[in-house]
């Protein structure tokens, strides 16, 4: 049996802190396979090289997991600060210096360009997609002195039901992410059917859903309160409202089981009724992030989405009779963008009442996307670039700086509305500062009359 170092690279705490779930599953499935693990978080350790290296020396491990969860922040105005992987590279140099244990790499900001970033990175062995399906083999292979393959794809069968890892959190890490952002996640279901253009996530989990059975999902929220004392939740799920109505099934279970937690997580703006939202508030939903992507029907069909403002509108006014607080997050300057859209979406945005909008303006392009096939037809990046580094799409037919001026004159006139994204961030920085928890965006929703209309 082998003895796994596993690190999570990741230090943002944008827009919050988050739990680093994946390294949790694949630490889980190491366990269960009967091998020693020791989990270290970089942005638990202070961010200290020295804490990293002290691990590494103390556990002398046999093998290295390295998680990457983000290249970048996927925000055009921040791009050349908000880059992740020189850290992580300065991280693989760091253990290359205290260990001779193969590094291998996964996690979803790997799935997306897993070559690039294995030549980036030079660790041994990349696993793109899922990864505790494969783990264990690969570290029994390695530890046999058997060939392993350079990169590998978890993904090549994905998944299924109880196949699929439960987290192994550790106390101290969730004693961190609690405090600081008082909530933790976990998934029901991965994979997404849906095809909008610019969207990474079908791609890293797979295009179909693949829910956990509502009994297990409950089970490890139930496990996740009873030895931690976690009772706030977000679900990871790439869409929690899936067509399927899996949602729906765990929710009823959820409130069956009457733990008294709260839990938010992503939506898709359609088909959300009162009724639905009903249940889900009774099984302890309390604010829904909603995927609505952009503001005019002509370019949410840019973006392949397949609803429309109408649509948007009434899940927004569903979730305001029910007093849910909700965020819509939307990207300006995508496929079909023009000045008229542009003024089109500011009005349809007057049109959501009583919730929070986040705007974007660009869509990172990620490789294996459809958008990624449009900016090179467009000439917005030439065929041959580079996608490790961020470029953004921005539609021919707008003029970015005029865009950002619009969308910066209307968003002005109420506190709900953020733009641009470092505006939100800095709000966020204050409010923690305060002493909030748990999503924050949540506490700029007032559903009394007169207030909604707050100036800045
Ligand atoms: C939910 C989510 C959020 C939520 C998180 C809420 C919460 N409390 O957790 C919110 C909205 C807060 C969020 C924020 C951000 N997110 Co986000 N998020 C996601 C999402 C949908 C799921 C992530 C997740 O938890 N997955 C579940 C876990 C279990 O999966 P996993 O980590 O991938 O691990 C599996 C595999 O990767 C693999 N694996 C993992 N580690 C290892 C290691 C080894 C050795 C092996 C073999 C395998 C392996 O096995 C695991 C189990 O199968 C992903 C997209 C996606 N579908 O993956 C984007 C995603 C990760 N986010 C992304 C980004 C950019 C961000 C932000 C930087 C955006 C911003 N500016 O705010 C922030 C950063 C947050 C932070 N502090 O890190 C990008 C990253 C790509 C990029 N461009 O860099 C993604 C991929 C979406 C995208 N745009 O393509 N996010
Ligand atoms: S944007 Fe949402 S609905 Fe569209 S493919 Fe991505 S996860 Fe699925």
């Amino acid at each position: 049996m082998s003895k796994v170092f596993l690190l999570s690279t990741n230090y943002t705490t944008e827009p919050y802190p988050v739990y680093p779930l994946g390294m949790a599953i694949i630490a889980g499935a190491l366990e269960a396979g009967g091998h020693t693990t020791r989990q270290c978080d970089f942005l638990v350790s202070g961010k200290s090289c020295a804490a990293v290296a002290a691990a590494v020396n103390e556990f002398q491990p046999d093998v290295i997991s390295l998680s990457l969860r983000n290249i970048d922040n996927a925000d055009s105005f921040t791009q050349e600060s908000s880059w992740y992987l020189a850290q992580a590279l300065e991280l693989v140099k760091l253990l290359r210096s205290c260990s001779k244990a193969p590094i291998i790499v996964g996690g979803s900001a790997f799935t997306i360009m897993p070559e690039e970033i294995l030549g980036y990175l030079g660790c041994d062995y990349g696993v793109s997609g899922e990864g505790e399906g494969l783990i264990c083999s690969l570290v029994e292979r390695l530890a046999a002195g058997q060939k392993v393959a350079r990169l590998s794809h978890g993904d090549a069968a994905p998944l299924t039901g109880g196949a699929i890892g439960s987290p192994l959190y550790l106390k101290e890490l969730v004693d961190f992410y609690l405090g600081e952002s008082g909530q933790i996640n976990l998934q029901t279901k991965r994979g997404c059917p849906h095809r909008c253009v610019y969207c990474t996530y079908p791609g890293i989990e797979g295009n179909r859903f693949r829910p956990l059975e509502a009994e297990r999902a409950v089970d490890e929220i139930a496990a996740a309160q009873r030895d931690f004392g976690v009772n706030s939740f977000f679900f990871v799920d790439s869409i929690f409202n899936d067509e399927q109505g899996h949602y729906l099934q765990f929710a009823r279970e959820l409130e069956r089981r009457n733990l008294g937690i709260s839990w938010t997580g992503f939506f898709r703006p359609k088909g959300l009724g009162r009724e639905e939202l009903q249940l889900l508030k009774r099984s302890g939903l309390t604010a829904l992030e909603l995927g609505t992507d952009a503001a005019s029907d002509t370019t949410l069909a840019g973006l392949k989405k397949d609803f429309t403002i109408a649509d948007v509108l009434a899940v927004n006014a569903a979730c305001v009779a029910e007093k849910l607080p909700a965020a819509h997050y939307i990207m300006f300057g995508g496929p079909d963008e023009t000045e008229q859209t542009v003024r089109e979406g500011l009005r349809n945005i007057e049109q959501i009442e009583a919730s929070v909008v986040f705007a974007f303006s660009g869509l990172r392009i990620l490789s294996g996307t459809e958008l990624h096939t449009r900016a090179i037809a467009d000439g917005v990046i030439p065929a041959d670039q580079k996608l490790l580094m961020p470029a953004y799409y921005f539609s021919p037919a707008v003029d970015p700086q005029q865009m950002n001026g619009l969308i910066l004159k209307t968003f002005r006139q109420r506190r709900e509305w953020i733009f641009p994204p470092e505006e939100g961030q800095k709000r966020l920085v204050v409010m923690r500062r305060f002493g909030f928890r748990g999503l924050l965006w949540d506490q700029l929703v007032s559903f009394e009359k007169g207030q909604r209309r707050q100036q800045r």
